[in-house]
């Protein structure tokens, strides 16, 4: 018999024996293991159905719901390649994927099916269905009749489950393609090296379009045969009250930064926890020593990206080593960690220099991109991260890796990525901007904030409200600045180049930022 790489059988493979155990609960809801089969199987016939072919794409763009996830474990079993899309997309950013990706099949929250059909028309022709936060719409609607057991067609390691987007240094996307491969090995490593079972409760708050929510958490939850407690979005007051029945929790800074801004916050609530894991943007210092104090835990954490999900990861077992705050850890098993220099050639242990990669993990290039996927990996096959580290350093062991910076011009807030050159050309083409720089500046609760130093031309007037305003219609809320100064001119070298650096000095103090 031929074997299946596809990923769902190898999440299947993890499911408890009893089926009726719990999968997913929800304050209003619960799913066991059977309706995750069942209720997948319906939405691949659907998709079935449609009879487009192998390797079609499917973007979604839709609230968190239980039904969100089936939807996606349907997409793997009917053989399509799942397009995630950040609920918070304007049209215009949409437009943009859908018109790269072709996606043959759209699902969207119905407040956004007109303009998704009209989207889909312009673009090829995509059949558009929908889905609520409620788990309702047309997708549901026609999986209702649907026989409930579905064969998951059979995959090649190499075939593609998922693309996900990230933003650009030029200000373009590129879609990272990943395999069922990549994710499969990826969460079979994660299982074991972070001691799950099925004994675990995951309470999972992060949004599911990116790689920590959707793959990161899900994957290891289902694989382990655990149970989820499922929440829409990070709120504290419904946190606090699932974190006594939980063992683990993942999030990004900012979700520690919250649960400890809350005095009701305490060692009492964490007592059933095993496992707190931080990622997708540092988490400070402070943060790691204030929630060790509070409630005991030494936060676990963790680097990955979107290109090669999950790279490193500090111990899980206290006899492997300490969790030390400011690193992230070891490269996890079967992924290679080396840090070079501007030629590509490795530097000793406690000197900063380029973190490139290799694994099962590391996706296989970017979607219709193949000179921008030339240019990321080493002629010897290594991906280029375009984040800085070093292994080791004062009091580190020396297989430790420490993300120092980066080297792509790049914010991270609140875990979100932003690109400032995306958020930079339409400043440009607003009324009365000559210029314009994008930094990101220290923020208390999203870690870094976006902020915008702009330029008008001669005798012109820029009202920095307005400028927030409009650019509130064509960008996600939190690409948009937090704050926008007008001066007169910007900072340049003797090249020429804007010192976004001296840009972030001065306006460091915009930590107030809302
Ligand atoms: C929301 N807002 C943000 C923001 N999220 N601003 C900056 N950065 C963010 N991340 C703004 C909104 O625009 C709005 O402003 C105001 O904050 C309130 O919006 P909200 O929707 O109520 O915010 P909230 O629900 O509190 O969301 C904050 C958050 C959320 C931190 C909980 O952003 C979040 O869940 N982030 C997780 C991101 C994530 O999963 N990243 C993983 C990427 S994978 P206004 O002005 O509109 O009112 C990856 C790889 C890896 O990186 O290694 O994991
Ligand atoms: P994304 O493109 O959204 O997948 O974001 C990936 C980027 O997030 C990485 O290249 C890093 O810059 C950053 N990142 C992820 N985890 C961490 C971490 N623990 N510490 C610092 N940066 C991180």
């Amino acid at each position: 018999m031929q074997s299946n790489a596809n990923l769902y059988q190898f999440l299947a493979s993890g499911f408890p024996a009893d089926r009726s155990k719990v999968a997913i609960q929800t304050p209003e809801r619960q799913y066991s293991y059977d309706d995750i089969d069942r209720l997948s199987a319906q939405y691949a016939h659907v998709l079935q159905a449609l009879d487009v072919p192998h390797g079609s794409r499917i973007a979604v763009q839709v609230e968190k719901s239980p039904e969100a996830l089936m939807l996606y474990l349907a997409a793997l079993r009917a053989g399509l390649v799942y397009l995630p899309l950040n609920t918070a997309y304007r049209d215009a950013e949409v437009e943009y994927f859908v018109t790269d990706a072709e996606p043959a099949v759209i699902v969207c929250d119905p407040s956004r099916l007109d303009g998704m059909q009209a989207l889909a028309a312009r673009t090829g022709n995509a059949t558009v269905y929908t889905l609520d936060s409620q788990g309702e719409g047309s997708l549901t609607d026609d999986a209702r009749s649907q026989a409930t057991a579905f064969m998951t067609v059979t995959s090649q390691p190499d075939d593609l489950a998922a693309i996900l987007y990230t933003s650009g240094t030029t200000g373009r996307s590129k879609g990272a393609m990943l395999s069922h491969e990549n994710l499969s090995s990826n969460a079979q490593v994660l299982h074991e090296y972070w001691g799950w079972s099925s004994d675990d409760v995951l309470l999972h708050m992060l949004p599911i379009f990116h790689v920590h929510g959707l793959f990161v958490a899900s994957h290891a939850a289902l694989y382990a045969g655990a149970r989820m407690i499922w929440l829409p979005r990070l709120d504290i007051d419904a946190a606090l009250q699932a974190l006594p029945g939980s063992t683990v929790m993942m999030g990004v800074p900012t979700y520690y930064v919250r649960l400890l801004a809350d005095p009701r916050f305490t060692r009492d609530v964490c007592r059933n926890m095993r496992l707190f894991i931080s990622g997708s943007a540092p988490l400070l210092a402070d943060t790691f020593n204030e929630f060790r104090e509070r409630t005991g835990h030494a936060i676990l954490e963790r680097y990955g990206m979107s290109e090669t999900i999950m790279l490193t990861s500090n111990p899980y077992i206290e006899a492997e080593g300490p969790r030390l705050a400011g690193t992230v850890g070891r490269a996890l098993p079967g992924v290679r960690v080396r840090i070079v220099d501007d030629n590509d050639t490795e530097v000793p242990v406690g000197s900063i220099g380029h973190v490139q990669v290799r694994g099962p993990n590391v996706f296989s290039g970017y979607w219709r991109m193949p000179e921008k996927t030339r240019e990321e990996f080493t002629a010897d096959g290594w991906f280029r991260t375009g984040d800085m580290g070093c292994k080791g350093g004062e009091g580190v062991p020396d297989d430790y890796v420490s993300i120092v910076g980066r080297n792509k011009d790049l914010i991270i807030s609140g875990g979100y990525n932003v690109y400032p050159k995306e958020v930079e050309m339409l400043i440009d083409e607003q009324p009365g901007v000559f210029e314009s720089a994008v930094i990101g500046v220290p923020h208390p609760d999203f870690g870094e904030a976006v902020v915008a130093v702009v330029v008008p031309r001669e005798g012109a007037h820029v009202d920095p409200d307005a400028m927030r305003d409009s650019l509130k219609t064509q960008l996600a809320n939190f690409k948009v600045p937090k704050e926008i100064r007008v001066i007169e001119q910007l900072p340049r070298n003797t090249m020429g180049k804007v010192q976004k650096n001296v840009l972030r000095e001065t306006w460091s103090d915009v930590s107030s930022a809302t």
